[in-house]
C-alpha cells in the first residue's frame, strides 16, 4: 500500500467509530474509540474544546496525560486552554479553582474528602461549562477516569451535578504471585511481575495495570503470595518492590507484602518467631524501618497464619492478636496496617471447617490495634460457587473487618468459563445479617457504618497474568472491573456495573449490549447449576480444582475431602448445620438462623448447604430432591449451549479476534460443564438409586471414566 492509501485507512479505522481491525484485549475497558453518535460527539466537542488543566504533581500529569489520551481518542484533539474561564472543562483542586471556587458548595468538599471528587456543570446556556474538581490529586485522578467513562457509556453533559467519594478505605488487589512468577490459582499466565528484570526495567504493562486501577478506584496491591516467601523482604527483592512503587504512585496505588510468620527465623536467623519475644518485635521493627526507607508510602502486610500448614502466633501458643498487634505496633509509626486473614483452620479437624474461623475470631473482638484489619473471605469455607454470606460478617463489633473475594475463578472455571461474579459480589453484600438490627448488611458493615472509628477496606485475589487480555477470558475482565467499582461503593448493582463495562469493552449498541448483559448476569447461577445445585460445595477434585471430583474421599484432612462436605448416602445428600447437626447456624444472628433453619424458608439455594435431606423429600417445585438437582445439572450445561447461540447472533458487533476467542472458550466451557453435570449425576445416582428421569439425554460415559479421568499440568497450582 501506497502511504496516502494507509493514511486514509487509518483515518477510516479512527473515525468509524467501531474498529474494523482486530481486538485483542488489552486495552481492557480503557478503550478510547471514537464516539459513534454524531449528535453526541458534537456536543462533547462543543463543551470540550479547550480545557483547563493546570500543571502540577506526577499524579496531576498521570491524570492529565489520561485525559488528552482518552478525550482524543474520543472526540479527536482538544486544546489545552491556559485560562479557566476561556475553558468548557476546568479541571482543578478546589484550592486552585480561583474565582471558581465560588463554585463549589460548601458542604461538597467536606462531602468528597480526600479521594473523591465533584462533576458539576455550571454557568448560564451558552457560557456554560464543566468543573471537575476535589481537595487533592488523588481525587482530580479519580474523577478524570470517571468523566472518560461517562464519554465512553455515551451519557449525556447536559446539567452534572455528581459528588463521589469511596465508601470503603483499603481497596486492595491481592496477587498470589510467586517470587518464581508462578502464580497460585492463576489461569492467566504467569505472574507479570517480572522479578528478573526489575528494578531496572519498568514495564510498560505494570502503567498499563496501575491506569486500569485507577479507573476502578483500586489504591493498593499486595505483590506476592499469601503463602509467602520468605525472600520477598531481603533486600533485592525490596528495591524490586521499591521500583514498582514508585511507577504506581503516580496512579494512587500503594503497595503491601505478604509475610511469613516465621521470617525472623528463616530469615534473621533468629531460634523462635514468638511474637511476644522482644528480640521478635525488634526484627520485624527493624525490617519494617528498612522496607519504609525504600517505599515511604509502603502500605503494610498481609498475613495468612496459622492455616493450611503456616506458621503463625498458635505455633508460640499466641493468639491471633498477639501476632497481628505485634506486626502493627512496628507498622504503625509509619501509617501502615496489617491485614490478617481469617481464613484459617487449625491442624485438628473440627466438626464443621465453616465453623472455625468465627470460633477462634469471635473471643478476639476488641482485641486488635486499630491498625489491623481482619481479612474475612465472603463466605465461611472457601469462595465456592455459592456460599452463605460468613458468620464473621456483623460479629466483630469493635474489630475492623474488610472483606476478601476471589477474582480468579478457582472454583467457577478457571478462564475458560464465563462467569461474571459480580451477582455473587452483590449477594453477599446484599445480606441482612441483623447482627446490628434490620438492614445491617454486609455491605453497611463493611463501610463502617456502626463503627465509624474502624478502617474499613475489600480485597480481591487478581485475576491477572501475562495472557495478552490479562485474565484469560475477555469476559473476566469484568470481574476485576465489578470489584474495583463494588470496593469503591459496595451497594452498586451488577447489572449497572455490567453495562457499563459491556460498553467500554466492546459497544454502546444495545443490541448487543442488552442481550449480553443478561447473560452476564445469569452466568454465575448457570455455573453454580452445572458444577453445585442446591447448596452444594466443595466437590470439586482433589488438588488442582480443575473439574468435577465429587468422589475425593482420600486427603491429609477429612475437611479436604469432598464426601465430608455433601455427606451423600443412601438416606439423603446435605450437610446438617442446624442444632441436630453442627450447629453452624449458632453463630448467626437469631433472625437469620431461623431463616436457614427452617425448611419452609430456607431458599432452594442454601438447601444443602444446611440440610441433610432425602432422597425423596419435596422440594417446592412438587419434584423429589434427585429430580430438582438432576433438573439443576441439565439446566446447567443447557444454559451454556443457549450462551453460544447467543454469542453467534452478536458476531457483528465485536472484533473479529475478540469474537472468536469467547467462542472457542465457550465451546470448552460446555464440554466442561456437560462433565461436570454427567460425573455429578452419575455419582449421586449411586446413593439414590433413582435413575435420571425421562426427557435428558444419558451421560455419554460411566462413572469409572470420570472417576479416571487425570490432568496434569492443570495451571494454577504455583510453588515457591
Ligand atoms: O482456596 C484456597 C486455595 C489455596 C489458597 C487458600 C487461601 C493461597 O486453594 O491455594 O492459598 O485458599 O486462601 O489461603
Amino acid at each position: 500500500m501506497k502511504r496516502p492509501f494507509i493514511a486514509l485507512f487509518a483515518i477510516a479505522v479512527c473515525w468509524l467509530g467501531q474498529p474494523v481491525f482486530a481486538e485483542n484485549g488489552y486495552d481492557l475497558w480503557l478503550r478510547y474509540y471514537p464516539v459513534k453518535d454524531r449528535v453526541l460527539r458534537a456536543q462533547y466537542r462543543s463543551y470540550l474544546r479547550e480545557i483547563y488543566f493546570p500543571v502540577g504533581s506526577d499524579r496531576l500529569k498521570a491524570a492529565q496525560t489520561e485525559l488528552t489520551r482518552g478525550l482524543s481518542g474520543l472526540i479527536g484533539p482538544v486544546s489545552q486552554s491556559g485560562s479557566a474561564a476561556q475553558s468548557g472543562l476546568v479541571v482543578a483542586t478546589i484550592d486552585k479553582l480561583g474565582a471558581l471556587q465560588r463554585s463549589v458548595p460548601q458542604d461538597a468538599a467536606k462531602e468528597i474528602g480526600t479521594e473523591g471528587f465533584m462533576l458539576k456543570t455550571i454557568g448560564q446556556a451558552g457560557h456554560r461549562k464543566i468543573l471537575l474538581t476535589a481537595n487533592t490529586d488523588k481525587g482530580i485522578l479519580y474523577g478524570t477516569f470517571y468523566f472518560l467513562r461517562l464519554l465512553q457509556t455515551n451519557r449525556k453533559l447536559g446539567a452534572l451535578d455528581i459528588r463521589e467519594h469511596p465508601k470503603t478505605m483499603f481497596r486492595i488487589l491481592d496477587h498470589w504471585d510467586n517470587p518464581n512468577r508462578t502464580v497460585e490459582r492463576g489461569y492467566a499466565g504467569f505472574s507479570i511481575w517480572n522479578w528478573h528484570k526489575l528494578p531496572g526495567y519498568i514495564d510498560p504493562r505494570y502503567l498499563d495495570y496501575a491506569r486500569a486501577n485507577a479507573s476502578v478506584g483500586i489504591n493498593g496491591s499486595v505483590l506476592n503470595n499469601v503463602n509467602a516467601s520468605v525472600q520477598m523482604l531481603t533486600p533485592a527483592y525490596l528495591i524490586k518492590a521499591k521500583a514498582l512503587a514508585d511507577a504506581f504512585r503516580p496512579y494512587g496505588i500503594r503497595i503491601y507484602l505478604s509475610v511469613k510468620f516465621s521470617s525472623p527465623v528463616e530469615l534473621g536467623g533468629l531460634n523462635t518467631a514468638d511474637p511476644l519475644d522482644p528480640v521478635v518485635m525488634k526484627w520485624w521493627k527493624n525490617k519494617v524501618n528498612e522496607i519504609y526507607g525504600y517505599i515511604p508510602d509502603f502500605g503494610g502486610f498481609l498475613v495468612k497464619a496459622n492455616s493450611e500448614g503456616q506458621p503463625g502466633p498458635q505455633t508460640y501458643g499466641r493468639s491471633h492478636a498477639d501476632g497481628a498487634n505485634m506486626l502493627a505496633d512496628a507498622l504503625a509509626p509509619h501509617k501502615g496496617i496489617v491485614m490478617w486473614r481469617a481464613f484459617v483452620y487449625d491442624d485438628k479437624v473440627p466438626d464443621d471447617r465453616a465453623k472455625q474461623a468465627y470460633n477462634e475470631f469471635k473471643p478476639l473482638d476488641g482485641l486488635f490495634k486499630d491498625n489491623v484489619i481482619i481479612q474475612v473471605k465472603n463466605g465461611p469455607i472457601d469462595f465456592q460457587p455459592r456460599e452463605p454470606f460468613h458468620p464473621l460478617f456483623g460479629a466483630l463489633p469493635h474489630t475492623p473487618v474488610m472483606m476478601e473475594v476471589q477474582l480468579t475463578q478457582e472454583y467457577l472455571g478457571f478462564s475458560t468459563h464465563l462467569v461474571y461474579e459480580a451477582p455473587l459480589f452483590n449477594e453477599c453484600l446484599n445480606s441482612d445479617t441483623y447482627m446490628m438490627g434490620k438492614n445491617s448488611t454486609v455491605s453497611a458493615i463493611l463501610e463502617g457504618k456502626y463503627n465509624p472509628r474502624l478502617i474499613t477496606g475489600m480485597a480481591g485475589v487478581a485475576n491477572i497474568g501475562t495472557d495478552i487480555n490479562w485474565c484469560g477470558h475477555p469476559f473476566a475482565q469484568a470481574n476485576w472491573y465489578s470489584f474495583g467499582r463494588l470496593s469503591w461503593d459496595p451497594q452498586q448493582s451488577a447489572s449497572d456495573i455490567a453495562d457499563d463495562w459491556l460498553r467500554m469493552t466492546f459497544t454502546n449498541d444495545l443490541r448487543f449490549v442488552e442481550p449480553m448483559k443478561q447473560e452476564m448476569l445469569r452466568s454465575r447461577e448457570n455455573t453454580v447449576n452445572y458444577m453445585t445445585p442446591l447448596g452444594l460445595h466443595h466437590i470439586m477434585s482433589a488438588n488442582g480444582h480443575y473439574g468435577p471430583g465429587p468422589w475425593t474421599d482420600n486427603m491429609a484432612r477429612a475437611d479436604w475431602t469432598a464426601v465430608y462436605y455433601h455427606k451423600a448416602d443412601t438416606g439423603g445428600i446435605g450437610f446438617d448445620r442446624t442444632r441436630s447437626g453442627s450447629n453452624t447456624l449458632a453463630q448467626y444472628s437469631p433472625q437469620v438462623r431461623a431463616r436457614f433453619e427452617n425448611l419452609e424458608t430456607c431458599p432452594d439455594e442454601y438447601l444443602l448447604w444446611f440440610h441433610h435431606l432425602s432422597w425423596r423429600y419435596k422440594m417446592r417445585s412438587g419434584k423429589t430432591l434427585w429430580q430438582e438437582m438432576v433438573g439443576h445439572y441439565y439446566a446447567g450445561a443447557d444454559s451454556v449451549k443457549q450462551l453460544q447461540r447467543r454469542w453467534d447472533t452478536l458476531q457483528s458487533y465485536v472484533d473479529s479476534e475478540r469474537f472468536l476467542a469467547v467462542k472457542q472458550l465457550l465451546a470448552i466451557q460446555y464440554e466442561e460443564a456437560v462433565r461436570w453435570r454427567d460425573a455429578c449425576v452419575l455419582y449421586f445416582q449411586t446413593f439414590s438409586q433413582m435413575p435420571i428421569p425421562p426427557g435428558y439425554e444419558k451421560p455419554e460415559h460411566d462413572l469409572n471414566y470420570y472417576k479416571s479421568l487425570k490432568f496434569p499440568g492443570v495451571p494454577g497450582q504455583g510453588i515457591n
